[in-house]
């Protein structure tokens, strides 16, 4: 069954529920795509991507005690409506019993693995975590896929692997540049991306694994640094907030938009061969140009508003990533359509908005919802 995008059932009983069938709104011929953290930036734009080209999509959605769907919502129709696109399945990678169930329920062309515990700084307050989401994450599903398809199903699968992985080893980074990952998350990631080549080689799985730059866009998390970014300098333009606190300025990074990034993913899964893609604009920027840049499309003076705060420093940081994505440019065509300016323009944009919903609330005497984590 289906469920609204904000995890209510159509009965108004605010519960995803298990889809009972496969087939259940399946066409014929139509191909089935499976989604780890179809609830993330990724996940909601290649669902979208996926859903546009006649996919049935299926998403893996893990219990939360409030919703967790809120990028959903654009994709999400009645279930009671015929040929509804979109099913969500509770889950979870650090459970492997319910991964193999829902393999089997969904019967799926195609599987995106994009579940991880996926901020960087994140990973070093929960290294123990971190690593079972994403190294064994990776390896619990790949144990289902190896066993579903040993009894000659097909399947494809996408790893998502990262240039975090690169880490300390210096620019260009393509393909054959040596991994020197810097943090519990890329060490997880560099785990992960071994396990799919190994069960690649073993099993003649038919497995890529995309060596993803950062990719930003306005549904990026907010405590990532961009995102944190362009909701604070819209904030603090339209007086609702008067400081940013941030970490190293002067890091690097190959920046480019989401929804370029996800028709890579899957060009990757339509090569009659699987092999592994770099995927970057080849552009780098500081942190310190995102917010020249994305002050400027406010109008404001940055360095009047941003103090530097101590514990968003990491131990060990990732210095300049910059990618050479020319591999998958040459075997399948994809280059980026979004620049570096009009990402952060795209991105303050959506943030000013946001921001004079929240004046316009807060002018209103409402108490606006913020969270509360570090960001
Ligand atoms: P997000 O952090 O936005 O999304 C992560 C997704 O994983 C969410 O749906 C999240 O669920 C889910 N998730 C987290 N833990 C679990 C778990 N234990 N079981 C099941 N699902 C879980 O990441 P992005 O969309 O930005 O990235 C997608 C993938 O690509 C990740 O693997 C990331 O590491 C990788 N990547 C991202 C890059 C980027 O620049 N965005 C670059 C390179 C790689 P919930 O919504 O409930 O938190
Ligand atoms: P990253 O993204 O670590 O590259 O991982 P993030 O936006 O968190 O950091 C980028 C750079 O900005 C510096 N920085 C800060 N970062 C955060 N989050 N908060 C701050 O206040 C701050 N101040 C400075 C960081 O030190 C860093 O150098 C992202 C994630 O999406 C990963 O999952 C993905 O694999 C990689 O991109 C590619």
């Amino acid at each position: 069954m289906a469920v609204a995008a904000d995890g209510r059932a159509s009965d108004g009983s605010d519960k995803i529920r298990m889809n009972p069938s496969a087939t259940h709104t399946q066409e014929a011929g139509q191909r089935r795509a499976l989604i780890t953290g179809i609830t993330g930036q990724d996940g909601s734009f290649l669902a979208e991507f996926l859903i546009h080209r006649g996919y049935q999509v299926h998403g893996i959605v893990r219990r939360a005690s409030t919703f967790n769907t809120e990028r959903l919502d654009g994709i999400y129709a009645d279930p009671h409506n015929q040929g509804v696109k979109l099913s969500l399945h509770y889950g979870d990678i650090t459970d492997g019993a319910g991964l193999r169930r829902i393999l089997e329920q969904t019967a799926p062309d195609e599987i995106y693995n994009l579940a991880a515990q996926s901020h960087v700084r994140v990973s070093f307050d929960q290294a123990e975590y971190t690593a079972d989401a994403v190294a064994t994450g990776t390896l619990r599903l790949l144990e289902a896929v190896r066993d579903y398809i040993s009894s000659g199903r097909k399947l494809r699968m996408y790893q998502a692997g990262s240039s975090e992985m690169f880490g300390a080893a210096p620019p260009p980074q393509n393909e054959n540049t040596p991994f020197y990952p810097r943090s519990p998350y890329a060490v997880s990631k560099v785990a992960a991306h071994w396990y799919a080549v190994n069960y690649r080689e073993a099993y003649g799985l038919h497995l890529s694994n995309g060596l993803l730059f950062n990719h930003e866009s306005p549904r990026r998390g907010e405590t990532f640094v961009t995102r944190k970014i362009t909701r604070a300098l819209t904030r603090i333009k339209l007086g609702l907030q008067e400081n940013l606190y941030l970490g190293n300025l002067e890091a690097r990074r190959d920046w480019g938009f989401a929804g370029d990034y996800v028709e890579a993913m899957w060009l990757m899964l339509q090569q009659p061969e699987p092999d592994d893609y770099v995927i970057a604009t080849g552009e780098s920027h500081s942190v310190r140009e995102f917010l020249d840049v994305a002050a400027s499309h406010c109008g404001l003076d940055w360095r009047k508003h941003v103090k530097t705060d101590p514990r968003y420093f990491r131990p060990t940081e990732v210095d300049v990533l910059c990618g050479d994505a020319s591999k998958a440019r040459k075997r399948f065509g994809w280059t980026p359509k979004v620049s570096f300016s009009d990402l952060v323009k795209m991105m303050v944009e959506n943030d000013l908005e946001l921001a004079e919903q929240e004046r316009t609330l807060t002018r209103a005497g409402h108490v606006v919802q913020r969270g509360a984590s570090q960001r």
